[in-house]
Order: structure tokens, then sequence, then C-alpha cells
């Protein structure tokens, strides 16, 4: 199985909480390399269309503005099954549903703030990492 790679981010919640080391911390103890890492803060028409694919849905322009309200971590993560292994670690969306020990069952308590983000498959995650990060900024 090939390497492959998957876009991550600590939302506004997760980085306004300190939870920044304990994410990050989580991905290296489980085998996801960091390959780029940055802190930026979106604009509301960026996380527009960052999440573009939402557009139509009831809860797209409350996660859009959430999204803009604050500093946010973006990280390129690598590593076997990256993007499958990256979201085992998130868990579940809502963290009433997410496995114990998952990073949105341990730390978020709302459906929206859920402290992280990652790339759901191969086409998005080329879209998304493409959407941070210049090829300059990759390790
Ligand atoms: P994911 O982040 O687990 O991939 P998506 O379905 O792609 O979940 O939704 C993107 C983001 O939109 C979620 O992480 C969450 O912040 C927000 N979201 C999803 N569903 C709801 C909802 O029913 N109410 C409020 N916010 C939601
Ligand atoms: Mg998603």
């Amino acid at each position: 199985m090939a390497k492959e790679q998957t876009l991550s981010l600590i939302k506004p919640d997760g980085v306004a909480r300190g939870l920044v080391g304990e994410v990050i911390g989580r991905f290296e103890k489980n085998g996801l390399q960091i390959r780029a890492l940055k802190m930026v803060r979106l604009t509301l028409e960026e996380a527009r269309a960052f999440y573009a694919v939402h557009q139509g849905r009831s809860f797209y322009d409350s996660l859009t503005r959430f999204m803009s309200s604050g500093p946010i971590v973006a990280l390129i993560l690598e590593g076997e099954e990256a993007i499958r292994r990256n979201r085992e670690l998130m868990g579940a969306t809502d963290w009433r549903q997410a496995e114990a020990g998952t990073i949105r069952a341990d730390l978020a308590r709302d459906i929206e703030a859920n402290v992280v983000h990652g790339s759901d498959g191969p086409e998005t995650a080329a879209r998304e990492i493409a959407f941070f990060f210049s090829e300059l900024e990759k390790a």
C-alpha cells in the first residue's frame, strides 16, 4: 500500500481551546507524518469556497461563518492509508456518535464545532491540499 497524503484542519474551536498540541500529538503517535503545517484565518468567501460541496445544506451558512471566525491550523498528513486513518482518528462528525478514544468523542461537544476536518477521499484530499498549500510550502 503506497503512502498517501490528506488534509487536516484544526478548526477555530480547537485552536481557541488550546487543543493544537493535543490533536497534532495524536496524529504523530498514530503514524501520520506532518509534511506541511501553518496557521491561517479564512475569510468568509474562502470558507464558502472550501465547503462548496455543502452549499444548499441547512448548516452551510453557519458552518462557513464558524470556519472563518478565528484562526485554524492546516496540515498535510502523510502515511499508509492516511485518508482513512485520519478519519478514524477524528471519529464521526457528531461527537455523540463518535467512537470512544477518537478526537471528536474525547474533545468535541458540538456537531458544528467538532475540532477537526479531514479529507474524505483521494480526489478531495488533492483538491483540499492544493486549496491550502503551494508547492513551495510542502516539505
Ligand atoms: P465531516 O467533517 O465529518 O467530514 P461533513 O458531513 O463533511 O462532516 O460536514 C462538514 C462539517 O459541517 C462538519 O464537520 C460539521 O462541522 C458541520 N456539520 C455537518 N453536519 C452538521 C449538522 O447536522 N449540523 C451542524 N453542523 C454540521
Ligand atoms: Mg467532510
